[in-house]
């Protein structure tokens, strides 16, 4: 992103949207005194973070702010498509591996950033398209996923694809050029390569109800009401001289079509007002109960790609700057989160934390009676992703089988939820411990992921 944009169409954000009202429900007012930043965030529910450049972890006085501040960490490029995969199908992962372990060691969680973006793509895909691209882009997204697999919070599968100005419409990029649907089926494959992740798209300029949000906000809510799996947008925030007055209010108006919200790469220009903003910044997402989490973009002044601006919170001698007191502070003052009835739980548990959505039957199935599956497909030129939903017959199940028989040429990459036997031809899909005990009429579901072509697959289904 270009960095004069950014400070103009910060301040040029229409002020339309009242502030959101109603929060009583889920927040309740718990003033409490927390000395660091990621000591507040957790008082009040949520993560505090910092993008970290890989090259900082060698310098102690970064470090130990890092640490002493910061419970979430996000690489401010080394996952990036261009580093993760410098020439086609090779993969380094070293210096996104190296900030694993060192938010592991420190008790820190991880943002991914970012599997797909049209900046920072390698050499190689730049010079693609079409159903090529569109493959390297699905086996990119799968190989990040599977590799970081168990050790992300929350992934950016799909990073700044919407254009600025008044358009409201996808930003034009190769990627968007492959169809309309690449990030859905980002999102779809990342899914399948990490289930435990929340899954988010991440834009700037969106920092309050402008053409561009609301373009973000009319995708978010066409995938909710279709089932992509989306979990969260992230809102970067990279700030000028003021704060929309309703920077708040499209947070919430996010966050209320059932999405976390996050601030991701929060940076504000230096001057009479920063301190200001950025409180003002860490007010609303503490008003806004799905607001998970803020990230600043960096750690000290010296250390941003906005350099003069002296955009953090802290001097490069790792002094607080007044800016870092006025988000202590309004991380203190903020409502806790607390769950509300009618907020649902976690979505997308991760592998190691499977949903109780399968209770076992309280008495057991008198015998094999049968069951039946149905297969919806997200399908894209030259793959696939599967979605299976397992129904009991009158009996209920004490365990299911799924075949699947494969269009030639089409063969099965991934599969979640469910054991896969084969991976062309006809493909047998046998449940896992927690989902194949069902109660009669209970649903459990499953997903494969597949190269070639999808289509015309009918499922037959096998209980026990
Ligand atoms: O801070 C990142 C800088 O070091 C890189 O050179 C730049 C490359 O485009 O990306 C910067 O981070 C960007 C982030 O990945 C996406 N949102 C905008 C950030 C600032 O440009």
């Amino acid at each position: 992103m270009n960095h004069k944009r950014v400070l103009r169409l910060a301040v040029t954000v229409a002020a339309t949207g009242a502030l959101a009202a109603g929060m009583t429900m889920t927040l309740t007012s718990t003033a409490s005194a927390g000395t660091t930043l990621k000591a507040s965030a957790a008082e009040k529910g949520r993560y505090f973070g910092a993008a970290v450049a890989g090259q900082k972890l060698s310098d102690s006085t970064y470090v130990t702010i890092l640490n002493r501040e910061f419970n979430s960490v996000v690489a401010e490029n080394d996952m990036k498509w261009d580093a993760t995969e410098p020439q086609q199908g090779r993969f380094n992962y070293t210096g996104g591996d190296r900030l694993v372990a060192h938010a592991q060691a420190n008790g820190q969680s991880v943002r991914g950033h970012a599997l797909l973006w049209y900046q920072q793509q390698p050499g190689w895909a730049r010079d693609m398209s079409g159903s090529a691209l569109r493959s390297a882009m699905m086996n990119h997204v799968t190989q990040v996923a599977t590799h970081f697999r168990g050790k992300i919070h929350s992934w950016d599968v799909v990073n700044e694809a919407f254009a600025d100005g008044n358009s409201g419409a996808r930003r034009d990029s190769n990627l968007q050029r492959t169809g309309n649907d690449w990030i859905e089926a980002a999102f779809y494959a990342a899914r399948a390569a990490d289930p435990g992740a929340k899954l988010c798209y991440n834009d700037y300029n969106t920092d309050g109800i402008n053409a561009k949000s609301t373009g973000i906000y009319n995708m978010v809510r066409d995938f909710k009401s279709r089932g992509v799996p989306i979990d969260c947008v992230g809102f970067q925030s990279h700030l000028g001289t003021s704060l929309s007055s309703d920077y708040q209010a499209n947070l919430q108006r996010f966050a209320d079509l059932d999405v976390d919200v996050q601030i991701t790469e929060l940076d504000v220009m230096s001057g009479g007002n920063q301190a200001n903003i950025f409180a003002g910044v860490t007010r609303a997402c503490m008003n806004v109960s799905r607001c998970t989490g803020i990230t600043t973009w960096g750690v000290r002044d010296c250390d941003s790609w906005r350099g003069s601006d002296n955009a953090l919170l802290f001097e490069c001698s790792g002094n607080k700057k007044a800016a870092y007191t006025s988000v202590l502070n309004a991380l203190n003052a903020g409502p806790a989160i607390t769950p509300s009835p009618t907020t649902p739980g976690p979505t997308t548990p991760g592998p190691t934390t499977p949903p109780p959505t399968t209770p076992p039957p309280t008495t057991p199935p008198p015998g094999p009676e049968g069951c039946t599956a149905s297969v919806s497909l997200n399908s894209w030129t030259g793959g696939f992703v599967a979605s299976v939903k397992v129904t009991a017959g009158s009996a209920g199940t004490n365990g299911w089988n799924v075949s699947v028989t494969l269009p030639g040429g089409a063969s099965v990459t991934n599969t979640w939820s469910a054991t896969a036997s084969g991976s062309t031809g006809t493909v047998r899909f046998a449940n896992v411990n927690y989902n194949g005990r069902l109660a009669a009429g209970q649903v459990a579901e499953f997903g494969f992921q597949g190269t070639g072509s999808g289509a015309g697959m009918t499922p037959t289904c096998t209980a026990s």
